[in-house]
């Protein structure tokens, strides 16, 4: 690895004291690097519990995601004064100055006139945008950058999956911040460089299996013991089993059940795929057992049979 350049460094290299951190640099790939530091610029500070995301740049690095992934690390150019502390916050723009928190790193304090860089793991999707939280009075939130550099602000701290109005821009002006969007092939939700032990060499699967019942009781019947058959649309998929309304449990196929009572009975499955994606909508078959016949009809058939 000698000669090559970390995530984590390659944030720092946008800083001003980037030397220090290249010597603890990790393992080099295909990461993509989001944001900016102010370098030289002095940054302008953030009201306490504000909230921004970068909604433009004119050019340069995107702060959008520009395909999924895993945010790994993150980085914030501490200002020389009380450079406090603060969060980055991935958002997801719903529409207007609408966005929701995909995820968010923890909180942390930066430390003054030095690039802090943070490790996190938030899996984001293409288009999602990086954005921070200021937990205290002063943190240096943005700089100056060139027209057509947009911010959104708004007060609030929300968690992920809580949606704010960042309905106050701020224009000309750049998030004083920078993150590594590592690419995750198995969609695993950690980071194939420097998160993931162990890449799924089936790579990417969120799409969940399909369950087709194959055989069952006949619609009515007065068997009160039945037998089910059932597929799923992905090998290696395991099955549960459900009878009205019950508790799901694992099963197999073929699927016995034994002495059912009289009435309507509806048998549901399920099955699971090997990257743990389980069927939403179970396959269900329904069917009534009927009331035995008399003993009479018994005593009937025995007859005749020894006849
Ligand atoms: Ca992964
Ligand atoms: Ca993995
Ligand atoms: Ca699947």
């Amino acid at each position: 690895m000698a000669g090559r350049v970390g995530p984590i460094a390659r944030i720092a290299a946008l800083g001003a004291v980037a030397a220090a951190l290249l010597i603890a640099a990790p393992a080099a790939g295909a990461a993509t690097l989001l944001g900016q530091l102010p370098g030289g610029n002095s940054p302008d500070d953030c009201v306490e519990n504000a909230s921004a995301a970068q909604s433009s740049v004119a050019a340069g690095t995107p702060y959008a995601a520009p395909s999924d992934g895993v945010v790994t690390a993150w980085a914030h150019w501490g200002d020389s004064g009380t450079p406090g502390s603060g969060r980055l916050v991935v958002w997801r723009h719903v529409g207007g100055t609408s966005y929701t928190v995909v995820g968010r790193s923890d909180t942390a304090a930066f430390s003054p006139g030095s690039v802090n860089v943070f490790t996190t793991r938030i899996p984001v999707a293409a288009g999602d945008v990086i954005g921070l939280h200021a937990d205290t009075a002063v943190v240096s939130c943005f700089f100056s950058g060139m027209a057509g550099d947009a911010i959104d602000t708004g007060l609030g701290n929300p968690a992920p999956g809580e949606t704010l109005d960042l309905a106050t821009p701020i224009p000309d002006r750049r998030l004083n911040l920078a993150a590594n969007l590592e690419p995750d092939a198995d969609c695993d939700g950690f980071g194939d460089e420097t998160q993931d032990g162990s890449i799924n060499p089936l790579g990417c699967d969120k799409e969940a299996p399909v369950t087709t019942i194959t055989s069952g009781p006949a619609p009515k019947t007065r068997q009160r013991n039945a037998t089910f058959a059932f597929v799923s649309s992905e090998p290696g998929s395991s099955f549960q089993c459900q009878l009205d309304g019950g508790a799901f449990v694992h099963c197999g196929s073929p699927f016995g059940l034994l002495k059912v009572k009289k009435g309507s009975h509806t048998f549901a499955v399920r099955s699971k795929d090997l990257a743990g994606n389980v069927e939403q909508t179970p396959a269900t078959l329904t069917w009534l057992v009927k009331k035995k016949k008399k003993k009479k009809k018994h005593h009937h058939q025995h007859h005749h049979h020894h006849n």
